[in-house]
C-alpha cells in the first residue's frame, strides 16, 4: 500500500482509495468495485464529506431496527469487506447480526478470502459459503444465497448495492437497510432506510450511536438529503 503522509490535505479520501486498491490486491475486491467508489466519492463531495444530519437520523434508526429485528443479517461485499472489516464485526456484535458473504461477481476464491478476512477480525461465522437458497426474482448470482442467512432473515443491512436485489429483498417480505452515497440510485429508492453516507463512516457512528425510537420517514429523509446537498451547492457557488 502507498504511504500517504497524514499532513497530505485528502490523507482520508487517498487512504481509503488504497484500501480498496489493496482489496484488489488480496483478491477480496472487484476491479468494479473501484468504478463504484469514485461515484460514490462523488457523491461524497456534495455532502461536504461528512455525517449530515438525515444520514445521522438514518444511522440510528438503523440501529434500532436491527436491534429489534429477530434475525438481522448483514451482507458484505467486496468493498465493504476492504474498507470496514473490523466495522461490520463490531456491529454484528453489537446488534446480534449475521455476516453473510454476497457477491455480484461471485468466485469461491472472493469469497473464502472475505470469509477470512472477516475471521480475522474476529467474525465467528460467516454465511454465503455455501448457496443453498435463491433469492426469487433475481437472474445474476445475487440470488445465490444462504438459507439460514439471508434467505431467512427479516432485516437485512445491504451496503454499497447494485440495484434490484433491495426490490427483491423486500419483495421477499424483508426489512432493507441500505448505505449508499447515491440517493438516486435505485437501491436508495427502495431500502426501507437509506443511508446517505460513506460507509467508512457511517458503519463506526453505527457502532456507537444510541438507536433512534422514533418514526421516520425514508422518503422523506431522502428528500431532505437531496435539499442539503442543493443547498450546499447554493453556498458554494456564492463563495465563489
Ligand atoms: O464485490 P461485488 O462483486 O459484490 O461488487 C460490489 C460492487 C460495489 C462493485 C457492485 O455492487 C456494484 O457495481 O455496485 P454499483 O452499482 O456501482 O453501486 C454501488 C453504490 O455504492 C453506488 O451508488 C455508489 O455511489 C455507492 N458507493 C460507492 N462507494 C461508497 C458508496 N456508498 C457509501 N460509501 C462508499 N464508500
Amino acid at each position: 500500500m502507498v504511504e500517504i503522509p497524514e499532513t497530505h490535505p485528502r490523507y482520508r479520501s487517498l487512504r481509503t482509495r488504497e484500501l480498496l486498491v489493496e482489496g484488489i490486491e488480496k483478491g477480496i475486491t472487484s476491479k468494479a468495485g473501484l468504478i463504484a467508489h469514485g461515484r460514490g466519492e462523488m457523491f461524497d463531495y456534495l455532502i461536504g464529506e461528512k455525517t449530515i444530519k438525515t444520514a445521522e437520523r438514518a444511522e440510528k434508526k438503523s440501529v434500532k431496527v436491527l436491534y429489534d429485528a429477530e434475525d438481522p443479517v448483514i451482507s458484505i461485499n467486496g468493498n465493504v469487506a476492504a474498507l470496514v472489516p473490523k466495522g461490520v464485526v463490531s456491529l454484528a456484535d453489537r446488534v446480534e447480526a449475521k455476516l453473510e458473504v454476497n457477491l455480484f461477481h461471485r468466485s469461491e476464491e472472493r469469497i473464502s478470502s472475505i470469509e477470512d478476512i472477516l475471521k480475522d477480525k474476529g467474525a465467528e461465522k460467516v454465511y454465503g459459503r455455501e448457496a443453498d437458497a435463491e433469492i426469487p426474482g433475481l437472474d445474476h448470482d445475487r440470488a445465490l444465497c444462504a438459507e439460514e442467512g439471508i434467505y431467512s432473515a427479516d432485516v437485512v443491512l445491504a451496503p454499497l448495492e447494485d440495484g434490484d436485489r433491495a426490490q427483491a429483498l423486500k419483495e421477499m417480505g424483508k426489512k432493507v437497510i441500505t448505505i449508499d452515497l447515491n440517493p438516486l440510485s435505485r437501491t436508495a429508492r427502495n431500502a426501507n432506510i437509506t443511508i446517505i453516507d460513506n460507509i467508512v463512516r457511517a458503519v463506526p457512528n453505527m457502532v456507537e450511536y444510541e438507536p433512534l425510537d422514533e418514526d421516520f420517514d425514508n422518503s422523506k429523509n431522502l428528500s431532505q438529503t437531496l435539499d442539503l446537498m442543493c443547498e450546499r451547492l447554493k453556498n458554494l457557488s456564492k463563495e465563489l
